[in-house]
């Protein structure tokens, strides 16, 4: 059923604490940890407790979800004193997705070049 928590997905086994992370800030539907492999000084994910594969997923199961999870990228980035930060959805493997659980990358801590890779 949407939103249901998958047997094979990395970050619902997080969610679950079955897989550590450097957890930076969690509320009711959400969880921020740090990127294993960061691209900039503040890489942060920013993830839906809930599962569902992408970001247009989740916008269209669960709205408010979905806002939930773009107020938190907000917070992250105050939290880690990025006044200019990036948030970025990768969506299909084409596009450089690996793991298929919605996550927002939130990005800072360095200048950031446009377009992107
Ligand atoms: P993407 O390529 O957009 O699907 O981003 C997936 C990100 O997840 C990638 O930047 C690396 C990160 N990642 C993968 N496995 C783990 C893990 O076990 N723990 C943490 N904290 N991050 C992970």
């Amino acid at each position: 059923m949407a939103g249901e928590p998958q047997d094979d997905c990395l970050f619902c086994k997080i969610v679950a604490k079955e897989i550590p992370a450097t957890v930076v800030r969690e509320t009711e539907t959400t969880l921020a940890f740090r990127d294993i492999n960061p691209q900039a000084p503040t890489h942060v994910l920013v993830i839906p407790k809930a599962h569902y594969a992408d970001a247009a997923a989740l916008a269209a199961g669960d709205p408010a979800a979905a806002a939930d999870v773009l107020r938190e990228a907000g917070e992250v980035a105050a939290q880690e004193g990025a006044d200019s930060y990036r948030i970025v959805f990768n969506t299909g493997a084409g596009a450089g997705q690996t793991v298929f659980h919605t996550h927002a990358h939130v990005l800072g801590g360095r200048g950031l070049q446009w377009p992107p890779g």
